[in-house]
């Protein structure tokens, strides 16, 4: 409808290994159960599927150092998305990719990144989440990957996921933009000073200055001097209530409404070169709620409008 017609390629990583909680590797399977493919092609998208990325399986592997739980497996796994992104982009489309926990985005992220250095351009950053995701082994409380990749992104972290494509940071902080945050941990709270990250968006800013004012100052600093942004969206920003089947549920969250309103904020500017939804959990989810809201949403991100 608004966005002019893209062509889109469907990116599933059913990646579970950094989230303790077990299920979001069906993740990619719900979504495409609740028809997104036919949903962004009546927006008029041209979309194709490429399938899903091969992840190992917990069963099969041992989670090695604690402190950064099966951190080998989900490095070769971002490691891959990163490729599959930046091919998909030099091919002229844009990338959905399908989460899997929150760890894939040091890929995709990291693929995006690629593509817009080989131009000599910079890429921006929308992180929509109810956590902050800036743990490091050293800070991470639960060990969990999905808790760390911006601040992979950002330059802080483990080498082999800072260094995916051999260059970090992937983003400059000042075009990193996290909104919806809720739930920080106290040791998380220095790594975001110590990246230099500013544009820290909470849930109490968007309750006082309202959705609207929120996503246009955030869309600004990630827009300016880039190429673009990537957005990366961890279903757990929404409040429980409307999305219950996500990894690690957090009360105060966006409501249905306020979730899309930021979608189609997105799409009005046409600046959003490559989106990701995570964390969606068929295991607890109420038949496929969870899922078939994200698909709204990345209908709503791809032009959807109302009337
Ligand atoms: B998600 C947590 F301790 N901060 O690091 C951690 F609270 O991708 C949660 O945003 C991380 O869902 C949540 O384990 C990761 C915890
Ligand atoms: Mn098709
Ligand atoms: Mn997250
Ligand atoms: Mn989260």
């Amino acid at each position: 409808q608004s966005l002019p017609p893209r062509k889109i390629r469907l990116i599933g990583v059913p990646l579970d290994l950094g989230a303790s909680r077990r299920g979001v590797d069906m993740g990619p399977s719900a979504v495409r159960v609740a028809g997104l493919e036919k949903r962004l092609e009546a927006l008029g998208h041209e979309v194709t599927d490429g399938g899903n990325i091969l992840v190992a399986l917990a069963e099969t592997k041992q989670a090695g150092e604690l402190t950064a739980k099966y951190l080998n497996e989900i490095t070769e796994t971002c490691t891959r998305a990163a490729e599959m992104v930046e091919e998909v982009l030099e091919e002229g489309m844009t990338p959905v990719i399908l989460g899997g926990d929150h760890s894939v985005a040091a890929g995709s992220v990291s693929g995006v990144a690629e593509f817009y250095r080989r131009r000599q351009q910079k890429v921006g950053l929308i992180w929509i989440d109810a956590h902050s995701d800036m743990n490091t082994p050293e800070t991470s409380p639960s060990g969990n990957v999905h808790g760390m990749p911006l601040a992979a992104l950002l330059g802080l972290g483990p080498e082999a996921l800072t260094h995916i494509f051999g260059f970090s940071p992937k983003v400059k902080p000042e075009n990193a933009v996290l909104v919806g945050v809720r739930d920080i941990d106290a040791t998380e709270k220095a790594n975001i000073k110590r990246a230099g990250v500013s544009e820290v968006y909470t849930m109490r800013d968007i309750d006082e200055r309202g959705m609207r004012a929120v996503m246009e100052e955030a869309l600004r600093a990630a827009g300016c001097g880039t190429a673009g942004y990537h957005v990366s969206l961890d279903m757990d920003w929404i409040d429980p209530e409307d999305a219950p089947g996500v990894g690690t549920p957090v009360r105060g969250g966006a409501t249905y409404r306020e979730a899309h309103l930021a979608m189609e904020i997105i799409a009005d500017h046409g600046r959003m070169v490559s989106l990701e939804v995570v964390e969606v959990n068929p295991v607890i989810d109420e038949h496929n709620r969870t899922a078939d809201l994200a698909v709204e949403l990345i209908s709503s991100a791809f032009g959807k409008k109302i009337l």
